[in-house]
């Protein structure tokens, strides 16, 4: 199929460095003739603990370019966004979302992605990607004034409650109306069960659907190159599975985000050929 490839090469959105390196490494191998590449933006990064709003102006400027070369240049194509960390979703899923109009939207995660100013414990902006598509996180949202994703077509799949203090961040997508589908919930009814139910959510009276996954989700045994690992994450065949999902219902899928790739923490490039494996099923 016809299709534009975005490297959003940043990793601002944490104090953990190496996913700026990660849409290069996969594009040397994951090859399109239609490819545009958002440079890393060279700042000394914010890295203190006592940081709430870490590198937040620059993860902006970041985002701003982003979202203003998917206007520019993708037009009515589909286009898979290479990270990278999660923050930059927000411009990824933003831009599709001005294309298309009304789409819902699919975070395959092992982390919620739902905190904001009030809840965060990090001052980790990757973790506020999906509050801020929802629209209640408007300083990452600066450049953008169209629709938000409505949290009714809104759904999270894979997440683990391994993390503490996650009770204000779980309360505050659960009030928001969001669906959430843990890693439990997948091995206990399979994947087929879980993503089929999560794509009539998304799709339900929407355009559309904007797929944002987290390498995260994978089980770091066998994907260890991400930035924020979470054991008891999905298995190699679930994922797999997962991926021709997806592949079977691209008729309503406008666009893919492939994130958080970080091959300073990569075994053996495991992570790095799970990655082009994902790309590849999903663009063929
Ligand atoms: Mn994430």
């Amino acid at each position: 199929m016809k299709f534009v490839v975005i490297n959003a090469c940043s990793d601002l959105g944490l104090d953990v460095d190496g996913s700026s390196k990660g849409p290069l490494l996969i594009n040397k191998k994951f090859k399109n003739k239609d490819v545009i590449t958002i440079d890393k933006i060279n700042i000394k990064k914010s890295k203190r603990k006592t940081d709430f709003k870490k590198n937040l102006k620059y993860v902006n400027i970041f985002n701003e370019t982003l979202y203003n070369n998917i206007l520019k240049s993708v037009n009515e194509k589909f286009f898979v966004t290479i990270g990278g960390d999660h923050s930059i979703s927000i411009a990824s899923a933003l831009g599709s979302q001005k294309i298309n109009k009304n789409l819902g939207i699919i975070w395959i995660d092992a982390h919620l992605d739902y905190n904001t100013f009030e809840t965060t414990i990090t001052g980790n902006l990757h973790g506020f990607p999906l509050a801020a598509l929802n629209g209640i996180c408007p300083n990452l949202t600066t450049f953008y004034d169209g629709k938000y994703f409505n949290p009714k077509n809104t759904v999270v799949i894979g997440y683990r409650a391994n993390e503490p203090n996650k009770e204000k961040e779980l309360n505050n997508i659960k009030k928001m109306g969001v669906t959430v589908f843990t890693s439990d919930d997948i091995k206990k009814y399979g994947i087929e069960h879980i993503l089929n139910k999560a794509i009539n959510i998304a799709s339900f009276k929407s355009n559309g659907i904007h797929v944002s996954f987290d390498l995260d989700v994978i089980d770091p045994f066998i994907a260890p190159g991400v930035s924020i690992p979470e054991k008891n994450g999905i298995d190699l065949d679930t994922t797999i599975k997962l991926v021709n999902i997806l592949k079977k219902n691209i008729d309503k899928i406008k666009s893919f985000d492939l994130m958080e790739f970080n091959p300073d923490n990569d075994i053996d490039n495991k992570t790095l050929n799970i990655a082009l494996e994902i790309l590849k099923k999903i663009t063929k």
